[in-house]
């Protein structure tokens, strides 16, 4: 039996991917070179810093350390300014609703996300209390498609990995619910996450009694 919904932040919660790839673009364009749509595609659910590595990689720069973590550093920053203009009106179509019959169901709720400033975005956007745990970038040591960030919030919550769905919109978290044993939702595209166990376009068309049918299989 369902015990436990776990979500992801960038991307099913609110769309900070489109900063992330803004901040990451603006300090390629800098180095020389530029990255696509496409490409950002890979990026989403990977931590910072391995971010950074597959970005240099693709601009075939080699950089020392030192040079790394100051653009890491300086991507952050440009990143924080974007964030710091969010509002509760930057909260995902559905969002709510969903959150109020997931509430109302008794099913437990974690965040899970690799982000370091996942904290700041849910006070940003006034959901700081909404989850029963918030499983962040300062908790983790493996970031996605490692189930680690996922296993934890299931621990904190006191539920077992098979009774734990997670809401995921990149490939890597997708891989990271699934290897943490838990049935995994799809936020997007069927062709982009076909690991998924079912996928829906977002929060907005979907209700928790639909959901939990569909799953019960
Ligand atoms: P930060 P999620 C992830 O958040 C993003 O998808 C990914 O693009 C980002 O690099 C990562 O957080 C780290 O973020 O630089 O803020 O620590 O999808 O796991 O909620
Ligand atoms: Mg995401």
């Amino acid at each position: 039996t369902i015990k436990a919904f776990l979500f992801d932040l960038d991307g099913v919660i609110v769309d900070t991917a489109i900063f992330h790839y803004q901040a990451w673009r603006r300090m390629a364009n800098e180095l020389g070179f530029d990255i696509s749509e496409e490409f950002n595609e890979q990026l989403k659910g990977i931590s910072r810093v391995e971010s950074l590595e597959i970005i240099l990689q693709h601009g075939n720069l080699v950089l020392p350390e030192e040079r790394k973590a100051e653009l890491a550093a300086q991507k952050n920053q440009w990143y924080l300014e974007l964030v710091s203009r969010m509002t509760p009106d930057d909260i995902l179509p559905g969002v709510p609703a969903f959150f109020s019959q997931v509430h109302d169901a008794g099913i437990k709720t974690a965040l899970g996300s690799v982000s370091k400033n996942a904290r700041l975005i849910l006070e940003r956007i006034g959901m700081s209390n909404v989850f029963g745990t918030v499983i962040d970038g300062n908790k983790i040591a493996r970031g996605k498609p490692d189930p680690e960030v996922f296993l934890k919030g299931a621990e904190e919550l006191g539920v077992s990995p098979a009774d734990c769905v997670v809401f995921e919109d990149a490939v890597a978290g997708i891989e990271a619910a699934k290897r943490g044993g838990m049935l995994a939702v799809g936020i997007g595209s069927p062709n982009v996450l076909t690991q998924a166990d079912i996928v829906w376009p977002s929060l907005e068309h979907v209700t928790v009694t639909q959901l939990l049918k569909s799953l019960d299989r």
